[in-house]
């Protein structure tokens, strides 16, 4: 039998709730109908399907038919059908139907003892925010319950009432026992905004039914906000509805909560305002919704707002909450890179671990003896350098200002902020010091000796395929370590304005960032530039508008972009903004670190997969030629990585385009 979702939630409607009791009652519905109302909710579902047995009392109980009076007739006559084939020596087994005394008194005689009965039923938003008797609409819960006497079991549904009627079911188990089962009520359209009540119906084999005592549920409807790269305010307003998705993506964003002051604020994340602290503990008790980490305030009225990508709150009294991170190094407000990528946002959840290596294949960052310059704004102790690799391939130290954007030491009131501020860093010098494939054996061989991943900015353009070995040598050295190692290969720049002369720039990306192709834990990327003025948005610079840089080679092998002209400190302690594709993508390796220090049972291409699909999408929808997946989001990224490593069964019921950034 097969009926469409709609059909039998109608018809589920029309039960009533006296129907159940916690003691036998056939006469007032129709268990087998309702079964195989959870049964075709269940195709719905693509969940298992399940055979439906029918009893004697389903059969003999003459007010069985009334209970389809008011319902389809090609349900009346397909459950006559199936009905009818059931053999009668099966009958033979039903005992209890005969437990019944003839007089028709309510009270069962001798049942009780082998009832199957709830001894717990509990069933919560499975988001994980404070309010576990609340759940936003197309979100999750989560349904446990332990049945004794189960043995003459059949199965246990999950049913939703509205006003004392059956509106929906969510579902249906045969274990006797469940424990914090996933439920995506994405998959019920009409469990909409308003409150319900839940309860577990258990069906017998022969066909009694009983319910667990009811919960009290109320589905939160919202609407969803979104920003762009650009720092924005977006205003919070009540027609967001009881629930709120407010998404700042990149730039310093500020949430204005006009008519709400912070005493109307109950809690942020489960905890008070006073208590926020960006870099302790904000991110511990996040919600889990739509397959990403989300803030969550709680407003005394009942109102709750889901938020990411937002650095910044401001009350109806004008006053201001700082959620992100900042620091006090001095180009920290110039540092336009990480602004547009909401790197402040993503420290609050890790600024690097050691469970994470980070490598350089550049120019390396010693200075040869004799020759100026230093390491600046680098702290010593996390290098790990050989003395053949020197930094004097290009004269202010290219692989310096690489590796300063990745890992400068934040917050010690000089120089700029590095993205990831403690994991250790590789250095290698593949200009003048190593071959590439040496570089990377090495470096995979110290990473994998200590059990950490390992993130690779390559700052290396045009043909290196061949350095150290043959193509093949290098495409199975970066296959062969896709679980443990990740490459973030600048994309060239092979166009006007560029240092290489590429005449395929428009087409494609340069040399090894070709593999991304074929490499699943390579990422090819381009240089955004801004193209106007930009704009300074609470202390920070912002850009307004962005393009790829002329120089970037792009194509249908580019991967992602990040912002270039990043602020890097050079090898003689100037600040430089450093440019080419060469300073782009140390941001995505940083970013990539950050996402790999949230969630280190990640692979290499699990970590790319992330970073793609919570880019800020540019240019004409979806992916394209000129952007790749689009812009890198630091925060969007280590929230998918966190809500997959909090709570992996419910991040994973969205993938791809469908996780919300
Ligand atoms: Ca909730
Ligand atoms: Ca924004
Ligand atoms: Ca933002
Ligand atoms: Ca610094």
């Amino acid at each position: 039998m097969s009926y469409n979702l709609k059909l039998l939630e109608s018809f589920s409607s029309n039960i009533p709730n006296s129907s159940l009791t916690s003691e036998p009652n056939l006469s007032a519905i129709s268990p087998s109908t309702t079964s195989e109302l959870t049964e075709s909710l269940i195709r719905a579902n693509n969940r298992s399907s399940r055979s439906v047995t029918y009893s004697p009392a389903d059969l003999t109980n003459p007010t069985q038919t009334s209970a389809f009076q008011d319902n389809d007739l090609l349900t009346q006559m397909s459950v006559s059908q199936e009905v009818q084939e059931i053999p009668h020596s099966t009958f033979d087994n039903y005992l209890y139907a005969t437990s019944y005394p003839p007089n028709g008194s309510s009270n069962p005689l001798s049942t009780t003892s082998i009832n199957p009965i709830f001894t717990n039923f509990s069933v919560f938003d499975a988001s994980g925010d404070n309010t576990t008797t609340s759940v936003f609409e197309s979100g999750a819960l989560r349904l446990s319950y332990n049945l004794a006497n189960a043995v003459s079991l059949s199965n246990v549904r999950l049913e939703v009432l509205r006003s004392d009627r059956v509106v929906s079911t969510l579902g249906s188990w045969n274990q006797a026992n469940l424990s914090n089962e996933l439920i995506n009520l994405a998959s019920f359209s009409n469990f909409t905004g308003g409150s319900y009540q839940l309860r577990a119906v258990v069906r017998t084999s022969n066909g009694q039914e009983f319910s667990s005592a009811s919960q009290a549920m109320k589905v939160l409807s919202w609407n969803r906000t979104n920003g762009t790269f650009a720092g924005e305010t977006i205003d919070y307003t009540a027609e967001l509805g009881t629930g709120a998705v407010i998404m700042g993506r990149g730039g310093t964003d500020t949430l204005n909560l006009s008519g709400i002051s912070p005493s109307h604020i109950t809690s942020i994340n489960g905890m008070s305002l006073a208590a926020f602290n960006p870099l302790s503990g904000s991110t511990t008790n996040q919600a889990v919704f739509g397959g990403t980490a989300f803030d969550y305030i709680n407003l005394a009225d009942g109102r709750e707002i889901y938020l990411q990508g937002i650095e910044r709150l401001r009350f109806s009294d004008s006053s201001t909450f700082e959620l992100q991170v900042r620091t006090n190094d001095n180009f920290f407000g110039s540092q336009w890179n990480l602004h547009i990528s909401d790197v402040g946002s993503a420290w609050r959840f890790t600024q690097g671990t050691s469970n994470v290596l980070l490598a350089s294949l550049d120019t390396g960052i010693l200075t040869a003896s004799g020759a100026g310059g230093g390491i600046v704004d680098i702290s010593t102790n996390r290098l790990i350098t050989d003395p053949s690799d020197d930094d004097n391939f290009n004269n202010y130290g290219h692989g310096h200002s690489a590796i300063s954007i990745m890992s400068a030491t934040a917050n010690n009131s000089s120089g700029i902020s590095g993205i990831n501020w403690n994991s250790s860093v590789y250095v290698n010098d593949v200009y003048r010091g190593v071959s590439l494939q040496q570089a990377i054996r090495d470096t995979v061989s110290y990473a994998r000796a200590r059990n950490q991943k390992v993130v690779f900015q390559g700052g290396i353009q045009g043909n290196w395929f061949n350095s150290g070995g043959t193509r093949e040598q290098l495409e199975q050295l970066i296959r062969d370590n896709s679980d443990v190692a990740i490459f973030a290969i600048a994309a060239g720049n092979g166009g006007p304005g560029g240092n290489l002369s590429d005449p395929s720039y428009l087409t494609s990306v340069s040399g090894v960032a070709q593999l991304e192709t074929t490499h699943n834990n390579l990422i090819s990327v381009g240089a955004l530039r801004n193209t106007s003025a930009t704009t300074t948005i609470n202390g920070l610079t912002n850009a307004v508008s962005v393009n790829i840089a002329s120089y970037s080679n792009r194509g249908s092998n580019l991967t992602l972009m990040a912002a270039t002209d990043s602020p890097a400190m050079d090898k003689f302690g100037n600040m430089r903004f450093f440019g080419g594709t060469s300073g782009a993508n140390p941001n995505v390796a940083g970013i990539a670190s950050l996402v790999w220090s949230v969630n280190s049972t990640l692979t290499g291409g699990q970590v790319r997969q992330i970073l793609i699909d919570t880019a800020m999408d540019l240019g004409t929808p979806g992916r394209n030629n000129s952007f790749g997946y689009g812009l890198v989001n630091a925060d969007a990224a280590v929230r998918r990585a966190s809500a997959l490593q909090r709570s992996s069964d419910l991040a994973s019921l969205y993938s791809g385009r469908s996780i919300f950034v």
